[in-house]
């Protein structure tokens, strides 16, 4: 059987070199050797953190970039199940509203976050990707959310983060507001009043933290 490294390596090239079928491969090697999907899913994220470079200094172009997140997406399918296997048998700890921003169609990251809050025990609202700013509200209205969060991967859409952070307050929402993706940056998470979260992986924790409901 392939060892852990090998494998991850093939999972972040899949994706560099555009190579659907090895992902598949890399993603079905990953769950025979009990490789954790979160370590799977960091590898072809490098891998299309890589791409978007190559994208931004024009040495590939937007259908590869489209292609390249395709691929990611259907290793991510067959990881998906594995990574929910660690969902905590419990009741919900709180009402998480989630979106992408409006004006901003990548979800890859958010549809990530969206797994690892349930995997913690939350409810997770998802209201999609390009969600308007008033979709975060009155969602957060109807379910009583306790914590909302929002992505946006583009400088050009980062602005709406604080948006959405006065238009909470200004409509009485008292749910703190967790923000993520390729924009946005600890300093600029404080300057809004939002709260930062660099991935997946530690979002749950930090969720339950910013609820008072553990560590
Ligand atoms: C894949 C991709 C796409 C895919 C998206 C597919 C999809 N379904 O999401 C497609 C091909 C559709 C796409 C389109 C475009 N893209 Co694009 N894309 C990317 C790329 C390469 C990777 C993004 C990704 O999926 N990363 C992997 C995931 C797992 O990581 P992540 O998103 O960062 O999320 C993690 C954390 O950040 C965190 N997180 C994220 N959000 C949140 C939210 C919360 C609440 C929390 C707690 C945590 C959290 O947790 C996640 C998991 O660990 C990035 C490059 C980059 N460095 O991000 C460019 C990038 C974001 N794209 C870019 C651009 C320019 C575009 C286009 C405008 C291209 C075009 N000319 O059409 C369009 C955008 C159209 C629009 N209106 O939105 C630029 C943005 C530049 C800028 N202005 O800032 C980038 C940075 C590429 C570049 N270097 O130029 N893109």
């Amino acid at each position: 059987m392939a060892d852990k490294q090998s494998i991850l390596n093939e999972l972040e090239n899949s994706v560099k070199t555009l190579d659907q079928a090895a992902a598949v491969e890399g993603a079905k090697k990953a769950i025979a050797a009990g490789v954790s999907p979160v370590e799977a899913i960091d590898a072809l994220s490098r891998g299309i953190r890589e791409v978007g470079e190559k994208f931004a200094k024009k040495e590939m172009f937007v259908v590869e970039l489209i292609y390249a997140a395709s691929i990611m997406e259907e290793a991510i399918k067959l990881l998906e199940p594995e990574l929910k296997k660690s969902r905590e048998k419990r009741h919900s700890t709180a009402n998480f509203v989630l979106g992408t921003v409006a004006g901003d169609i990548h979800d890859i990251g958010k549809n990530l976050v969206k797994i690892m809050l349930e995997a913690g025990g939350f409810e997770v609202h998802d209201i999609g990707k390009d969600a308007q700013t008033e979709t975060f509200i009155s969602k957060s209205k109807e379910v009583g959310a306790g914590i909302a969060g929002a992505s946006s991967l583009m400088t050009t859409t980062v602005d709406v983060q604080k948006e959405i952070v006065d238009a909470l307050r200004s409509a009485g929402v008292k749910a703190p507001l967790m923000v993520g993706g390729a924009a946005v940056s600890e300093e600029w998470a404080k300057e809004i009043g939002a709260h930062y979260c660099a991935d997946a992986g530690t979002a749950a924790e930090l969720a339950k933290h910013l609820i008072g409901k553990g560590a």
